[in-house]
Protein backbone atom coordinates (compact mmCIF):
# COMPACT_ATOMS: atom_id res chain seq x y z
CA UNK A 1 0.00 0.00 0.00
CA UNK A 2 1.44 3.54 -0.69
CA UNK A 3 0.06 7.07 0.74
CA UNK A 4 -0.58 9.99 -1.84
CA UNK A 5 -1.41 13.30 -0.33
CA UNK A 6 -3.84 15.87 -2.61
CA UNK A 7 -5.08 18.47 -1.55
CA UNK A 8 -8.19 18.74 0.34
CA UNK A 9 -9.88 21.28 -1.08
CA UNK A 10 -8.20 24.19 -3.87
CA UNK A 11 -7.55 25.03 -6.91
CA UNK A 12 -5.44 21.63 -7.39
CA UNK A 13 -8.19 19.20 -5.48
CA UNK A 14 -10.42 18.49 -8.49
CA UNK A 15 -7.78 17.89 -11.04
CA UNK A 16 -5.71 15.87 -8.71
CA UNK A 17 -8.31 13.48 -8.15
CA UNK A 18 -9.72 13.21 -12.05
CA UNK A 19 -6.29 12.15 -12.64
CA UNK A 20 -6.29 9.27 -10.47
CA UNK A 21 -9.64 8.16 -11.32
CA UNK A 22 -8.32 8.24 -15.20
CA UNK A 23 -5.76 5.94 -14.39
CA UNK A 24 -8.34 3.56 -12.95
CA UNK A 25 -7.90 4.30 -9.28
CA UNK A 26 -11.73 3.71 -7.62
CA UNK A 27 -11.99 6.34 -4.78
CA UNK A 28 -15.61 7.03 -3.00
CA UNK A 29 -15.56 10.71 -2.74
CA UNK A 30 -18.94 10.13 -1.00
CA UNK A 31 -17.29 8.48 2.24
CA UNK A 32 -14.99 11.03 2.28
CA UNK A 33 -12.32 11.23 5.07
CA UNK A 34 -8.82 12.80 5.87
CA UNK A 35 -7.21 9.34 5.06
CA UNK A 36 -9.36 7.33 2.29
CA UNK A 37 -7.92 3.85 0.89
CA UNK A 38 -8.94 3.50 -2.82
CA UNK A 39 -11.32 0.29 -3.25
CA UNK A 40 -9.45 -1.22 -6.16
CA UNK A 41 -5.50 -0.23 -5.96
CA UNK A 42 -3.30 -0.24 -3.17
CA UNK A 43 -3.42 3.25 -2.45
CA UNK A 44 -4.58 5.95 -0.15
CA UNK A 45 -5.72 9.18 -0.12
CA UNK A 46 -4.38 11.58 2.18
CA UNK A 47 -6.44 15.05 1.90
CA UNK A 48 -4.04 18.03 3.26
CA UNK A 49 -3.99 21.54 2.42
CA UNK A 50 -1.36 22.61 -0.45
CA UNK A 51 1.16 23.86 2.29
CA UNK A 52 1.25 20.85 4.42
CA UNK A 53 1.84 18.23 1.52
CA UNK A 54 5.73 18.94 0.60
CA UNK A 55 6.72 18.44 4.70
CA UNK A 56 4.42 14.85 4.72
CA UNK A 57 6.70 13.37 1.49
CA UNK A 58 9.66 15.06 3.15
CA UNK A 59 8.87 13.11 6.66
CA UNK A 60 7.45 10.06 4.89
CA UNK A 61 3.94 10.61 6.25
CA UNK A 62 2.66 10.09 2.75
CA UNK A 63 4.74 8.25 -0.22
CA UNK A 64 3.92 10.80 -3.03
CA UNK A 65 2.07 14.11 -3.02
CA UNK A 66 0.56 16.15 -6.22
CA UNK A 67 1.27 20.19 -5.02
CA UNK A 68 2.23 22.93 -6.91
CA UNK A 69 5.98 23.31 -8.31
CA UNK A 70 6.17 26.62 -6.60
CA UNK A 71 5.21 24.85 -3.22
CA UNK A 72 8.35 22.74 -3.50
CA UNK A 73 10.61 25.44 -4.52
CA UNK A 74 9.95 27.96 -2.14
CA UNK A 75 10.48 24.90 1.02
CA UNK A 76 13.26 22.89 -0.65
CA UNK A 77 12.94 19.93 1.06
CA UNK A 78 15.51 17.18 1.44
CA UNK A 79 13.62 13.90 0.78
CA UNK A 80 11.39 15.30 -1.91
CA UNK A 81 11.86 14.53 -5.22
CA UNK A 82 9.66 15.85 -8.23
CA UNK A 83 9.10 12.41 -10.12
CA UNK A 84 7.07 14.31 -12.78
CA UNK A 85 5.07 17.60 -13.86
CA UNK A 86 1.31 16.73 -14.72
CA UNK A 87 0.55 19.75 -16.80
CA UNK A 88 -2.52 21.33 -14.66
CA UNK A 89 -2.50 24.22 -12.36
CA UNK A 90 -0.64 26.02 -14.49
CA UNK A 91 0.63 29.47 -12.96
CA UNK A 92 3.76 31.58 -13.11
CA UNK A 93 5.59 33.34 -9.78
CA UNK A 94 5.75 37.03 -10.92
CA UNK A 95 6.62 40.66 -9.64
CA UNK A 96 4.20 43.07 -9.99
CA UNK A 97 4.53 47.00 -9.43
CA UNK A 98 1.27 49.82 -9.53
CA UNK A 99 0.75 50.21 -13.23
CA UNK A 100 2.47 53.89 -12.95
CA UNK A 101 5.61 52.69 -11.67
CA UNK A 102 8.46 52.53 -14.47
CA UNK A 103 10.41 49.25 -14.40
CA UNK A 104 12.48 47.94 -17.29
CA UNK A 105 15.56 45.72 -15.43
CA UNK A 106 15.61 43.93 -12.27
CA UNK A 107 18.27 47.03 -10.41
CA UNK A 108 15.05 48.97 -10.74
CA UNK A 109 13.31 47.45 -7.81
CA UNK A 110 17.04 48.12 -5.48
CA UNK A 111 15.31 49.56 -2.47
CA UNK A 112 11.78 48.83 -2.92
CA UNK A 113 9.87 46.66 -0.19
CA UNK A 114 8.52 43.40 -1.89
CA UNK A 115 5.67 42.07 0.23
CA UNK A 116 4.95 38.23 -1.12
CA UNK A 117 4.02 34.18 0.32
CA UNK A 118 7.35 32.85 -1.47
CA UNK A 119 9.97 35.20 0.35
CA UNK A 120 12.73 32.05 -0.81
CA UNK A 121 11.86 32.26 -4.41
CA UNK A 122 12.16 36.07 -4.40
CA UNK A 123 15.31 35.76 -2.49
CA UNK A 124 16.93 33.75 -4.94
CA UNK A 125 15.75 36.14 -8.24
CA UNK A 126 17.00 38.91 -5.98
CA UNK A 127 20.58 37.62 -5.07
CA UNK A 128 20.69 36.10 -8.65
CA UNK A 129 20.48 39.87 -10.19
CA UNK A 130 22.78 40.86 -7.18
CA UNK A 131 19.23 43.46 -6.56
CA UNK A 132 18.88 45.17 -2.46
CA UNK A 133 15.22 45.01 -1.78
CA UNK A 134 13.57 44.41 1.84
CA UNK A 135 10.97 41.40 1.36
CA UNK A 136 7.70 41.72 3.48
CA UNK A 137 6.12 38.20 3.98
CA UNK A 138 2.58 38.27 4.27
CA UNK A 139 0.09 35.20 4.54
CA UNK A 140 -2.46 36.49 2.02
CA UNK A 141 -3.79 38.85 -0.03
CA UNK A 142 -0.41 40.11 -1.07
CA UNK A 143 -2.44 42.19 -4.56
CA UNK A 144 -3.66 44.57 -1.40
CA UNK A 145 0.08 45.27 0.02
CA UNK A 146 1.05 48.34 -2.32
CA UNK A 147 -2.54 49.87 -2.62
CA UNK A 148 -2.69 49.29 1.73
CA UNK A 149 0.71 50.70 1.51
CA UNK A 150 2.34 47.88 2.69
CA UNK A 151 4.91 47.31 0.09
CA UNK A 152 6.14 49.18 -3.26
CA UNK A 153 5.63 45.95 -5.50
CA UNK A 154 4.41 42.20 -4.67
CA UNK A 155 5.62 39.23 -5.80
CA UNK A 156 2.88 36.76 -6.31
CA UNK A 157 1.05 33.84 -8.35
CA UNK A 158 -0.40 35.14 -11.54
CA UNK A 159 -2.72 33.13 -13.69
CA UNK A 160 -4.85 35.20 -16.24
CA UNK A 161 -3.94 38.38 -14.66
CA UNK A 162 -6.96 39.50 -13.60
CA UNK A 163 -6.36 39.98 -10.13
CA UNK A 164 -3.26 42.03 -10.92
CA UNK A 165 -5.10 44.80 -13.28
CA UNK A 166 -7.94 45.22 -10.84
CA UNK A 167 -5.70 45.71 -8.30
CA UNK A 168 -4.19 48.45 -10.13
CA UNK A 169 -0.87 46.40 -11.07
CA UNK A 170 1.36 45.51 -13.72
CA UNK A 171 3.40 42.39 -14.16
CA UNK A 172 6.87 43.12 -14.70
CA UNK A 173 8.68 40.25 -14.16
CA UNK A 174 7.92 36.22 -14.68
CA UNK A 175 10.47 34.29 -12.42
CA UNK A 176 8.91 30.83 -12.48
CA UNK A 177 6.19 29.30 -14.30
CA UNK A 178 4.72 26.64 -12.07
CA UNK A 179 2.40 23.45 -12.20
CA UNK A 180 0.81 20.72 -10.61
CA UNK A 181 4.00 17.98 -10.13
CA UNK A 182 3.71 14.61 -8.71
CA UNK A 183 6.18 14.45 -5.80
CA UNK A 184 7.94 11.52 -3.87
CA UNK A 185 10.06 10.26 -1.07
CA UNK A 186 13.29 9.45 -2.43
CA UNK A 187 13.71 5.84 -1.99
CA UNK A 188 10.97 2.98 -1.81
CA UNK A 189 10.51 -0.39 -0.71
CA UNK A 190 10.68 -2.63 -3.56
CA UNK A 191 6.57 -3.30 -3.49
CA UNK A 192 5.90 0.56 -3.00
CA UNK A 193 8.52 0.94 -5.74
CA UNK A 194 6.25 -1.47 -7.54
CA UNK A 195 3.10 0.22 -7.24
CA UNK A 196 4.16 3.08 -7.82
CA UNK A 197 5.76 2.07 -11.19
CA UNK A 198 2.61 1.02 -11.97
CA UNK A 199 0.85 4.58 -11.27
CA UNK A 200 3.52 6.24 -13.48
CA UNK A 201 2.99 3.43 -16.53
CA UNK A 202 -0.75 4.63 -16.36
CA UNK A 203 -0.06 8.49 -15.64
CA UNK A 204 2.15 8.14 -18.61
CA UNK A 205 -0.65 6.34 -21.17
CA UNK A 206 -2.68 9.27 -20.31
CA UNK A 207 -0.18 11.53 -21.14
CA UNK A 208 0.20 10.57 -24.48
CA UNK A 209 -3.25 9.83 -25.12
CA UNK A 210 -3.69 13.57 -24.43
CA UNK A 211 -4.85 15.28 -27.49
CA UNK A 212 -4.00 12.81 -29.57
CA UNK A 213 -6.86 11.69 -32.44
CA UNK A 214 -7.85 7.71 -33.80
CA UNK A 215 -8.61 8.28 -37.60
CA UNK A 216 -10.20 6.06 -39.88
CA UNK A 217 -11.10 6.26 -43.63
CA UNK A 218 -11.02 4.55 -46.63
CA UNK A 219 -8.23 4.96 -49.16
CA UNK A 220 -7.71 3.53 -53.02
CA UNK A 221 -5.18 1.44 -53.24
CA UNK A 222 -2.58 3.11 -55.59
CA UNK A 223 -3.18 6.41 -53.00
CA UNK A 224 -1.77 3.70 -50.28
CA UNK A 225 2.01 4.83 -49.66
CA UNK A 226 1.40 8.45 -50.22
CA UNK A 227 -1.50 8.48 -46.95
CA UNK A 228 1.14 6.60 -44.98
CA UNK A 229 3.53 9.10 -45.41
CA UNK A 230 0.90 11.46 -44.07
CA UNK A 231 -0.37 9.61 -40.86
CA UNK A 232 2.64 7.42 -40.12
CA UNK A 233 1.24 6.02 -36.69
CA UNK A 234 3.10 5.18 -33.52
CA UNK A 235 4.83 2.29 -36.11
CA UNK A 236 2.58 2.23 -39.28
CA UNK A 237 -0.72 2.58 -39.77
CA UNK A 238 -3.42 -0.42 -40.04
CA UNK A 239 -4.31 -1.32 -43.59
CA UNK A 240 -7.16 -3.53 -44.05
CA UNK A 241 -9.31 -4.52 -47.42
CA UNK A 242 -12.43 -3.27 -48.08
CA UNK A 243 -14.97 -5.34 -49.90
CA UNK A 244 -15.16 -2.95 -52.97
CA UNK A 245 -12.17 -3.93 -54.71
CA UNK A 246 -9.13 -2.15 -54.93
CA UNK A 247 -10.56 0.14 -51.63
CA UNK A 248 -8.91 -0.01 -48.17
CA UNK A 249 -9.53 1.07 -44.75
CA UNK A 250 -6.70 3.12 -43.34
CA UNK A 251 -6.72 3.54 -39.19
CA UNK A 252 -3.96 5.82 -37.83
CA UNK A 253 -3.27 8.12 -34.78
CA UNK A 254 -2.07 11.70 -35.19
CA UNK A 255 -1.90 14.83 -32.65
CA UNK A 256 -4.93 16.51 -32.40
CA UNK A 257 -3.73 20.04 -33.42
CA UNK A 258 -2.54 18.97 -36.72
CA UNK A 259 -6.08 17.21 -37.91
CA UNK A 260 -7.55 19.66 -40.33
CA UNK A 261 -3.85 19.92 -42.28
CA UNK A 262 -3.70 16.30 -42.07
CA UNK A 263 -7.13 15.75 -43.22
CA UNK A 264 -7.02 18.18 -46.24
CA UNK A 265 -3.64 16.16 -46.92
CA UNK A 266 -5.28 12.96 -47.12
CA UNK A 267 -8.19 14.73 -49.15
CA UNK A 268 -5.56 15.48 -52.06
CA UNK A 269 -4.61 12.14 -52.13
CA UNK A 270 -7.71 10.40 -52.57
CA UNK A 271 -8.78 9.64 -48.95
CA UNK A 272 -12.63 9.28 -48.29
CA UNK A 273 -15.31 8.78 -45.00
CA UNK A 274 -12.87 10.15 -42.71
CA UNK A 275 -14.00 9.22 -39.15
CA UNK A 276 -11.87 11.04 -36.01
CA UNK A 277 -12.38 9.84 -32.66
CA UNK A 278 -11.04 10.26 -29.08
CA UNK A 279 -8.21 8.19 -27.69
CA UNK A 280 -9.06 6.97 -24.31
CA UNK A 281 -5.29 5.84 -23.29
CA UNK A 282 -2.34 4.45 -25.70
CA UNK A 283 -0.07 2.25 -24.29
CA UNK A 284 3.07 2.51 -26.16
O1 LIG B 1 -6.29 25.71 1.44
P1 LIG B 1 -4.96 25.45 0.83
O2 LIG B 1 -3.80 25.97 1.63
O3 LIG B 1 -4.81 23.98 0.45
O4 LIG B 1 -4.98 26.19 -0.60
P2 LIG B 1 -4.39 27.60 -1.04
O5 LIG B 1 -5.48 28.60 -0.91
O6 LIG B 1 -3.06 27.88 -0.40
O7 LIG B 1 -4.04 27.31 -2.56
P3 LIG B 1 -4.93 27.41 -3.88
O8 LIG B 1 -5.97 26.33 -3.87
O9 LIG B 1 -5.39 28.81 -4.13
O10 LIG B 1 -3.80 27.08 -4.97
C1 LIG B 1 -3.17 25.83 -5.00
C2 LIG B 1 -2.12 25.86 -6.09
O11 LIG B 1 -2.76 26.14 -7.35
C3 LIG B 1 -1.05 26.96 -6.00
O12 LIG B 1 0.00 26.61 -5.11
C4 LIG B 1 -0.56 27.04 -7.45
O13 LIG B 1 0.40 26.03 -7.69
C5 LIG B 1 -1.82 26.70 -8.26
N1 LIG B 1 -2.46 27.88 -8.92
C6 LIG B 1 -2.76 27.95 -10.24
C7 LIG B 1 -2.86 29.03 -8.34
C8 LIG B 1 -3.41 29.83 -9.36
N2 LIG B 1 -3.34 29.12 -10.52
C9 LIG B 1 -3.93 31.15 -9.02
N3 LIG B 1 -4.40 31.84 -9.91
N4 LIG B 1 -2.81 29.46 -7.06
C10 LIG B 1 -3.32 30.67 -6.76
N5 LIG B 1 -3.86 31.54 -7.68
C11 LIG B 1 -4.36 32.84 -7.14
C12 LIG B 1 -3.25 33.88 -6.92
O14 LIG B 1 -2.73 33.77 -5.64
C13 LIG B 1 -3.95 35.21 -7.10
O15 LIG B 1 -4.61 35.61 -5.95
O16 LIG B 1 -5.23 33.45 -8.05
C14 LIG B 1 -5.00 34.86 -8.12
C15 LIG B 1 -4.47 35.24 -9.48
O17 LIG B 1 -5.26 34.71 -10.47
P4 LIG B 1 -5.49 35.52 -11.84
O18 LIG B 1 -6.15 34.50 -12.75
O19 LIG B 1 -6.40 36.65 -11.53
O20 LIG B 1 -4.14 35.95 -12.36
ZN1 LIG C 1 -2.10 26.84 0.91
Amino acid sequence: MIRIAVQSKGRLNEESIRLLKSAGIDINENKRRFLLPSTNFPIEILYLRDDDIPLAVSTSVADLGIVGLNEIEERKLVNVHIIRKLGFGMCRLSIALPKEKKYSVPKDLSGCSIATSYPNILKRFLNANKVEANIITIAGSVEMAPSAGMSDAIFDIVSSGGTLVSNGLKEVESVLCSEAVLIGTKSFTDDKRAIVDELLFRFNAIEDSCDMKYLLMNIPEESIDKAIKIVPAMRSPTIMPLAAKGWYSLHSVIKANQMWNKIRELKSVGAEGILVLSVDKIIK
